[in-house]
């Protein structure tokens, strides 16, 4: 067709401009924060359907909010998991001990015994909580903020510290992103900073075993930042499309460093309702509740384990401090979004509940508070002397060309001498390599 304005569906007269939409935070630094636009469900409101309903039946679930903790402390409704005393502390343990890590890990890279160090800081109970409502041998992709189901899972915890530290205890032989682990005993699947690979891989994990004939499941939690990434997308489909046996967790802790999560589409719809363009059944929870995050998980692990599907669980969250290490929030969001944040901070809620129902006491906290840090003060020290960052006792240099070819080939030999020269006459009679 001729272009001019003899063609109607040609630029210019009399049609609006087009315009694009960037989202944009509602709050900045500075900025007095209301989070009065959050819809938060009244705890026990939603409906526990049976595990092998239709996914059209979670509509309500995908945009409301699955809550078990009240106000009042106690649990409320059909998805309170009835969880004994023991399991509940237990579960507070956990936490507890992943903040203490959480705290002197970051501590010590201030110090510059690492690098680098990631905290998960109020999204304890999105990784503990959820793992613990999983089989010990289900199979975990994690993403690199649930450093609590190692601890929820009793991975040695100088082994963590081994391989923040990179020293000559690391398993990983320094060749990992401090906080990356690798579990095969744990099934705790090798940690990746490309984000969202760990969904179609966990997806496929799944599958295998369902190939197999197995009754182990598969498990993957991702951010919300990162189910922008096709990957995600790719997941999602191979999951619906073979009934594959796996949960799709994301964490929607709302930050992806500095981009909010209206980037990855927060404005328009929730997380969870993406389940629902692909068949997924899809579970909004309130990610600071750790009786609706272990009951949420617990009710896809039946899923999957019946063969009747797999489940998308949006764990409705908030990143409360800086993304990483190498992060200052103070530079793109409001100090007072912590605060006013509505569902308030799991570690507190759980242990207020416990209190609620005569299980627990303020003392017996202290002391939980207490024997965590000094566990952790203890296992740093034992790591230490396996080395810390630039004290030389790491693996030694030419390792990092081990363990792919069974035999070196002749260039990477070359490349081999070729470094340790290298690094010999930057750093004369210094490292031993
Ligand atoms: C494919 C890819 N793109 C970008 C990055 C850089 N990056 C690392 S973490 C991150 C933010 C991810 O945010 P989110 O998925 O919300 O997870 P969160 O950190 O909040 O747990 C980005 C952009 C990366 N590691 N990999
Ligand atoms: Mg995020």
């Amino acid at each position: 067709m001729a272009e001019g304005p003899e063609n109607p569906n040609s630029a210019g007269a009399n049609k609006p401009g087009l315009s694009l939409h960037v989202p944009e935070p509602k709050f900045r630094p500075g900025d007095t924060v209301d989070f009065g636009h959050v819809d938060v469900d009244a705890p026990g409101r939603l409906p526990r359907p049976d595990e092998s309903c239709d996914p059209r039946d979670l509509t309500d679930h995908a945009y409301g909010l699955v809550r078990v903790l009240g106000d009042d402390d106690r649990a409320h409704g059909a998805w309170d998991p009835k969880l004994d005393a023991d399991t509940l502390r237990a579960m507070l343990g956990h936490m507890a001990m992943t903040r203490a890590f959480d705290e002197r890990m970051f501590r010590g890279q201030r110090q510059g015994k690492t690098s680098f160090y990631m905290k998960c800081t109020g999204e304890e109970a999105t990784s503990i909580a959820s793992a613990m409502a999983l089989a010990a041998d289900d199979m975990v992709f994690p993403s690199y903020r649930q450093q609590g189901i190692l601890i929820a899972r009793g991975y040695p915890m100088i082994e963590m510290i081994n391989q923040i530290y990179s020293n000559k205890g690391d398993k990983l032989k320094g060749r990992q992103l401090p906080i990356m682990y690798s579990s095969r005993e744990k099934s705790f699947f090798t940690i990746s900073g490309n984000l969202a690979t760990q969904t179609p891989q966990a997806v496929g994990w799944a599958m295998a075993s369902a190939i197999k004939g197995d009754s182990r499941i598969a498990a993957t939690w991702v951010g919300e930042g990162s189910t922008a990434e096709g990957d995600f997308h790719a997941a999602c489909t191979f999951a619906t499309v073979y009934n594959a046996p796996v949960i799709l967790n994301i964490v929607n802790n709302q930050w992806a460093i500095s981009s909010f999560s209206g980037f990855a589409g927060a404005e328009r719809t929730t997380f969870a309702a993406r389940a629902l363009g692909y068949g997924l059944a899809g579970l909004r929870v309130d990610g600071n509740d750790a009786l609706a995050c272990y009951a949420a998980e617990r009710w896809a692990a039946n899923r999957a384990r019946a063969n009747a599907g797999p489940t998308l669980i949006e764990f409705f969250t908030y990143r409360a401090e800086g993304h990483s290490t190498s992060d200052d929030p103070a530079g793109y969001r409001s100090a007072q979004e912590r605060s006013e944040w509505p569902l308030g901070d799991p570690v507190t809620r759980l242990k207020n509940h416990l209190i609620a129902i005569g299980e627990w006491d303020e003392d017996r906290q202290a002391e939980m508070d207490k024997n965590a840090a000094e566990k952790v003060r203890a296992t740093t020290k034992e790591a230490e002397a396996n080395g810390i960052l630039g004290h030389g006792l790491h693996h030694p240099f030419h390792t990092m060309f081990e363990d792919v070819f069974e035999e070196l080939p002749w260039h990477l030999q070359e490349q081999a001498d070729q470094a340790i020269k290298e690094r010999e006459i930057k750093f004369p009679g210094g490292l031993k390599l």
